[in-house]
């Protein structure tokens, strides 16, 4: 800023031409610097309200994806086979809360509270990740989530961590950690089960077979109809577009399918030697859509779950505010 006022090329008229109809302010021309530079754009920095806006609805919706999340494979804590099995499905599910924490503290960085992000989840306004509407039948589907949901999870958040925004950037780089144990602790419990009996086998195949075209959904509708993408990658906060990560996880996929042995259900999933990819059948974006608005087959039970957790959880806030006030309390005593 001062070195533009120093720069000033001597002779030049000092008076400044006054800005042409529509051109951008100072601080939208810093904002686009810092974004073409690939500088991370900060809280206390000036931004534009949609890339603000869109901020909060992109890691408002990830958080609650997160918490949502918790809850198919939480079912499954009390029957782990194994106390080893057990013992890391509370540490993932713990984790995938400590996720949905660092993002809503990343989301109220932008001006947004926790209790209107928490108000919007609960009254069904937000979104969440489609995926968390399907229920988990068998054992099998817990490790089928941690090799292809956190899979995809991974694959998609990995550019995230690149992100123009700071406080979104960095969780993401935390988060990303965590969620590559997930995935191989889950493919993990597979090629356990795989190694079982013909029984545990077929159960490994059911799982794969329900939720494999769920997982694909999972990056978002197809480029042409993403309303979103196109400025988000404008901006940075989007690296990869929803039909490349696609592509990329189904690439990454399909040979740690063969190591497990099974098939994955897409007549169509073949090499395609030109193109250097797996070409993949149609993804059936009305089940998608019908999901996304409420009508999966898990949609009410997750969102009911989660207002009776909050609700439950008053108690606790309740305690900590009264402590907070207490300890402020004592501490303005002391000073006077
Ligand atoms: N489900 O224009 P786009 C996890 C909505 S975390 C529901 O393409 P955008 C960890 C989208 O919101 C999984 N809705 O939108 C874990 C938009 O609606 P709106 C979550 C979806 O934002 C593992 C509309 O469609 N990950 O799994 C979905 O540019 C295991 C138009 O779409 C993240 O949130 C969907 N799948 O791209 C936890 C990552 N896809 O807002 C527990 C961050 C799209 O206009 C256990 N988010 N929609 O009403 C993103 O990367 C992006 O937001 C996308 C969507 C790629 C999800």
């Amino acid at each position: 800023m001062y070195t533009q006022s120093f720069n000033v090329q001597e002779g030049a008229a000092a008076v400044v031409p006054a800005p042409a109809a529509n051109a951008p302010s100072a601080a939208q021309q810093r904002f686009d610097a810092k974004v073409s530079a690939d500088t991370k754009i900060e809280p206390q920095d000036w931004m534009p309200e949609a890339y603000r806006k869109t901020l909060i609805r992109q890691i408002s919706q990830h958080a609650h994806s997160e918490i949502v999340g918790m809850l198919p494979e939480g079912n499954w804590i009390s029957r782990a086979p194994s106390l080893k099995r057990k013992a890391i499905l509370i540490a993932k599910v713990q984790d995938e809360g400590g996720h949905g924490l660092y993002l809503y503290s990343a989301a109220e960085t932008l001006g947004v509270s926790r209790d209107q992000m928490l108000e919007a989840l609960h009254s069904g306004k937000a979104k969440y990740s489609s995926i968390f509407n399907y229920p988990t039948l068998n054992w099998a589907d817990v490790g089928v989530i941690g090799w292809l949901v956190d899979g995809a999870a991974i694959m998609n958040q990995i550019p995230l961590c690149r992100c123009s925004y700071g406080p979104y950037a960095r969780a993401m780089i935390r988060v990303c950690k965590e969620e590559s144990f997930h995935q191989r602790q889950g493919y993990e419990a597979l090629l356990a089960l795989m190694r079982g009996s013909k029984e545990q086998q077929a159960m490994v195949q059911d799982a794969v077979n329900r939720w494999w075209w769920k997982c694909l959904a999972m990056f978002g509708p197809p480029d042409a109809d993403s309303p979103h993408s196109a400025q988000a990658m404008h901006w940075g906060i989007k690296r990869i577009s929803n039909d490349d990560l696609r592509q990329k996880f189904i690439d990454a996929t399909v040979p740690q399918a063969q190591l497990l042995g099974i098939t994955l259900p897409d007549p169509d999933l073949k090499w395609n030697e030109e193109r250097q990819h797996y070409d993949y059948g149609a993804i059936d974006w009305d089940e998608f859509w019908s999901t996304v608005n409420g009508n999966g087959p898990c949609n009410k039970e997750r969102l009911a779950t989660r207002v009776k957790a909050h609700d439950e959880g008053q108690w606790v806030r309740d305690a900590a505010l009264a402590y907070a006030h207490k300890q402020q309390h004592r501490t303005q005593k002391e000073a006077a």
